[in-house]
């Protein structure tokens, strides 16, 4: 019988790499002088979903999740009307839903493209210029050369889905 069972040295590896019982949160493993502090990414921020209605949408979360709205706007830049839903006590990241605003917004060509769905997924950052600087510095392509204005005055840029494993990474300095 084929034993699929990782080696010990491969477990041993994935162990080493593991954040240990009581070692403090993950993030503090990204602290001063570890080699991504440049990039700095600090938590989960949010992760968005693109919807070709919000006020259905919103409906629609309400009603069968029991996830509220934190926060509404259009983000005229972007073409996007946009909701942000706490999840459980609010504390960790939201859900952000994202329709368009215009035809030719990124959400409405993305919903053209691939039906409505995830779309992006976010990290806070502290400071957005230098995490961006530090993702180029690794051969990635950022989306703007400065950041854009995001939900609530933060500050946003975003990694291109084909240098990132197919995945849109927005990066989000909160104001
Ligand atoms: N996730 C994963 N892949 C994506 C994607 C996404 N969200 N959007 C596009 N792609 C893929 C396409 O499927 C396509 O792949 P193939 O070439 O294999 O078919 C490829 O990327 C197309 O890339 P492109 O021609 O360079 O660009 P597009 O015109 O499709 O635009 C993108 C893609 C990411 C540049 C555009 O959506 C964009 O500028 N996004 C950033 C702004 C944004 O998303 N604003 C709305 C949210 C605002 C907010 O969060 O506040």
């Amino acid at each position: 019988m084929t034993d699929n069972t990782p080696s010990a040295g491969h477990a041993e590896n994935v162990t080493a790499h593991a954040p240990q019982p009581g070692a403090g949160p993950v993030g503090a493993r990204h602290a001063e002088g570890s080699p991504f502090s440049d990039v700095g990414l600090l938590r989960i921020d949010h992760v968005g979903i693109a919807v070709p209605d919000l006020d259905e949408a919103l409906r629609f979360y309400a009603d069968n999740f029991g996830l509220h709205c934190v926060h509404q706007e259009t983000n005229e830049e972007q073409g996007v009307r946009e909701a942000m839903l706490a999840v459980g006590d609010g504390s960790g990241p939201r859900i952000q839903l994202l329709a368009p605003a215009r035809p030719d917004s990124a959400i409405a060509k993305f919903i053209d493209r691939s039906g409505p769905g995830l779309q992006q997924l976010a990290y806070t950052v502290a400071d957005v210029e230098a995490a961006a600087d530090a993702l180029r510095a690794r051969g990635l392509r950022l989306l703007y050369d400065s950041p854009k204005r995001g939900t609530a005055g933060s500050r946003i840029n975003f990694v291109h889905p084909k240098d990132a494993g197919g995945v849109l990474v927005e990066l989000v300095e909160p104001a």
